[in-house]
C-alpha cells in the first residue's frame, strides 16, 4: 500500500515539531514556567504521528501519557496543549485537565490516568459508531506494559465478537516505567494475542520506520471502514527518554541508549525523502524555522493566557 510521499512529507514536519515541542517542554519545566512534568517521546516520534496521521477529523484516538506525536498527528493545535499543560484559562479544559488533554473537536475523548481503563471507552466508542452507521474509525494507542492491564482481554473479546471499527495500536518501546519490558510481559511480542481472539494482528518490527507505520495502519483503517472488523498492531521501538523528567535510568546501559540515537526516526524519514526527490536542506532548514516560530507562539499564548479564577474549581464538573 503506497503512501503519497507528500502525505509522508507532511508527517515529517509534524516529527519535527514534536521533537522541537517536546525539548521545549522539558526546558519551561525546569525554568518553572510549564509545570507539567513530562514524558517524552524521543526517539519513537515515527510510532506515534503515523499512528494517528492518517485518520480523518471525525475520527477518534485515545492516546498515551507521552502522547505529543499522536496528538498533534491527529491536529491538535500546540498552542491548546501548552495552556492546557500551564493551566490556563485558554487551555482545552480551561487548564483543569493538565496533562490529561481532551479535545473533542479534534475526536480525543480524554486521557485517562489510569493505564488501560480506556480500553472499554475505545469499544464503547466503536459500539457507537456501529449504531449510528458512520465509516469512522476508533483507534486506541497504547504502551506495552499497558496491554498487561485486565481490561484489553474482555475488550479484545468484545471487539472481536461484535467486528467493531476499532484499531488497537501498541506502542512497544521496550520499557515500562522502571523496568525493561521483559522482566513484565511474558511474551517478545503483544500483536501475535490478536489470533487468540480471532483479530487481525500485525507486529510492525521497524516502528521507526514512518513509511512502514503508515502502510500498517491504513490497512488497518481500510479494514474498519470498511466493516472489516478490528486489528491489533504493534509498533517495536525504543524509549531514547527517561521514563519521566528526573528518571536517572539506573535500569538500562548508556551504550544502548547510543545504539537507538543512530535509528532516529527523524533522520531516517529525512533520508528517505531527499532521496526521494522531495526535500532538499533548503526546504528542510524552513520546517525547522516553520516549526520554531509555531512553538513561539504558542508560549507566547501560554504566557499570556490568565490562570483560572479560583471559583472555577467546581465549574463543569459534571457534565
Ligand atoms: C493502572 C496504572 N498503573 C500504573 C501507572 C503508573 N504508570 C504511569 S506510566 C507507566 C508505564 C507504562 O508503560 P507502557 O504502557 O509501556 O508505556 P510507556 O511509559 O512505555 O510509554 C506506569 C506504570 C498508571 N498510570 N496507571
Ligand atoms: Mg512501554
Amino acid at each position: 500500500m503506497k503512501i503519497p510521499l507528500t502525505k509522508i512529507l507532511d508527517l515529517y514536519k509534524v516529527m519535527i515539531l514534536t521533537r522541537l515541542a517536546e525539548e521545549k517542554h522539558e526546558a519551561l519545566f525546569h525554568q518553572k514556567r510549564l509545570p507539567v512534568y513530562t514524558h517524552l517521546s524521543l526517539g519513537q516520534e515515527a510510532a506515534g504521528v503515523g499512528v494517528s496521521g492518517l485518520l480523518k477529523k471525525d475520527d477518534y484516538l485515545f492516546g498515551t501519557h507521552r502522547g505529543m506525536p499522536e496528538y498533534l498527528g491527529k491536529g491538535m493545535k500546540l498552542k491548546n496543549i501548552f495552556a492546557e499543560y500551564g493551566g490556563r484559562t485558554t487551555g482545552l479544559s480551561k487548564g483543569k485537565g493538565g496533562l490529561h488533554l481532551c479535545d473533542a473537536e479534534n475526536g480525543l475523548l480524554g486521557l485517562v490516568g489510569s493505564l488501560g481503563s480506556d480500553f472499554p471507552f475505545a469499544v464503547g466508542v466503536g459500539i457507537s459508531i456501529r449504531n449510528r452507521g458512520t465509516d469512522q474509525v476508533v483507534v486506541k494507542y497504547f504502551g506495552e506494559g499497558t496491554a498487561e492491564q485486565a481490561d484489553f482481554h474482555p475488550c479484545m473479546n468484545m471487539m472481536s465478537l461484535w467486528k467493531l471499527p476499532v484499531i488497537f495500536a501498541c506502542v512497544n518501546n521496550r520499557f515500562t516505567e522502571y523496568h525493561p519490558y521483559r522482566e513484565t510481559t511474558s511474551t517478545e511480542h503483544i500483536g501475535p494475542r490478536g489470533a487468540g481472539y480471532g483479530i487481525a494482528w500485525k507486529t510492525v518490527e521497524d516502528g521507526n520506520d514512518l513509511v512502514a507505520v503508515c502502510e500498517a495502519m491504513t490497512e488497518a483503517i481500510e479494514r474498519a471502514r470498511s466493516g472489516g472488523g478490528p486489528t491489533l498492531i504493534e509498533f517495536m521501538t525504543y524509549r531514547i527518554a527517561p521514563h519521566h523528567t528526573g528518571d536517572p535510568c539506573v535500569y538500562r546501559k548508556k551504550e544502548e541508549v547510543e545504539i537507538w540515537k543512530q535509528k532516529d526516526p527523524i533522520q531516517r524519514c529525512k533520508a528517505y525523502l531527499m532521496k526521494s526527490g522531495v526535500l532538499s536542506e533548503e526546504m528542510d532548514k524552513k520546517i525547522y524555522q516553520e516549526a520554531e516560530s509555531e512553538m513561539e507562539e504558542a508560549i507566547q499564548h501560554l504566557e499570556k493566557s490568565p490562570y483560572p479564577d479560583p471559583d472555577e474549581a467546581l465549574k463543569g464538573v459534571y457534565a
